[in-house]
């Protein structure tokens, strides 16, 4: 890998500078970086800069390729916040990590004005849980050529897991997915730079959930890249118990590669990349 080359998965960023993503073949980690007090899972305990960037130091020794910094908590019920709290939250984190690492980075966000601030501030990648649908983001996206995950959520965190509802999971997601990619090469965005996500956990049941990883072959019929998150999510948790949050997000994170995903956005990176590395051996030995 160049010196500031990005690795997704089944998908390689050839360097920062171009950000086009190439096939590849293992996937990639995106290590979760939270900079917020109360996010899924490890919520808090990286508020400081510095103890934020050690953390992403860490992930990176581990296996992570990309580094995913967020300063909105986006699980079930979390409140938004505002945009001067969330640049506090994430820019010195960014400007830091930059300073320190070529690792492509990752601005998880819904806001333009973040977007772009973070895009100055050294990010290469936009992770937008509602996939630019904010007056401004595709404009943002297009103009810092920045690549972008698309994920799929219904509703919005505060009340998006009340009473989720679909007639076909796979279909509705699939259909949403690609008018946000069309919507996106239609700003200009080429295809290469684009990932899409269906948002596990994300205004859904466990069966949704369950199902979307089981079919999650259908998204790749979209010639974009599949990025996927179940880490520590509430859908393992109410399938094998808390205690097994672990071992449910490696078997889930397995299938979904089986199945094509070339991202996983994931809190243990040391556990995932030792799975995916026994992933590839088994692969390898089929050759
Ligand atoms: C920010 N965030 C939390 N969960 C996520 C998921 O599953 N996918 C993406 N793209 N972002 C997520």
């Amino acid at each position: 890998m160049a010196l500031l080359g990005i690795q997704l998965a089944n998908i390689e960023v050839l360097s920062t500078a171009h950000r086009v993503l190439a096939p590849l073949v293992e996937p990639a980690i995106m290590g979760i970086l939270n900079v917020t007090p109360d996010s899924f899972s490890d919520g808090g305990q990286y508020v400081d800069p510095a103890e934020a960037v050690d953390h992403a130091l860490k992930m990176i020794e581990e296996g992570a390729t990309i580094i995913d910094v967020g300063g909105e908590s986006t699980r079930p019920g979390a409140a938004p916040v505002s945009e001067l709290e969330e640049l506090n939250r994430v820019i010195p984190v960014i400007k830091r990590l930059r300073s320190t690492s070529s690792i492509p980075i990752s601005i998880d966000t819904q806001k333009p004005m973040v977007m772009a601030a973070a895009a100055q501030a050294g990010a290469d990648m936009i992770n937008d849980v509602s996939a630019l649908t904010a007056p401004g983001a595709l404009q943002v996206a297009h103009e810092r050529g920045l690549a972008i995950c698309l994920m799929h959520m219904q509703g919005s965190p505060v009340h998006m897991q009340d009473e989720p509802r679909y007639e076909d999971v796979v279909r509705e997601v699939l259909d949403f997915l690609k008018a946000r990619v069309a919507a996106c090469v239609d700003a200009g965005i080429p295809r290469e730079r684009i990932c899409v996500d269906p948002g596990f956990g994300f205004g859904k049941t466990v069966a949704h959930n369950l199902k979307l990883v089981n079919d999650l072959s259908s998204f790749c019929a979209l010639g974009v890249a599949v990025l996927i998150g179940v880490s520590r999510k509430s859908t393992i948790a109410k399938t094998l118990g808390k205690q097994h949050l672990l071992t449910g997000s490696l078997v889930t994170a397995l299938m979904a590669v089986e199945r094509g995903a070339s991202v996983l956005r994931v809190h243990d990176v040391a556990e995932t990349s030792a799975a995916l590395t026994m992933w590839a051996a088994i692969r390898g030995a089929a050759l």
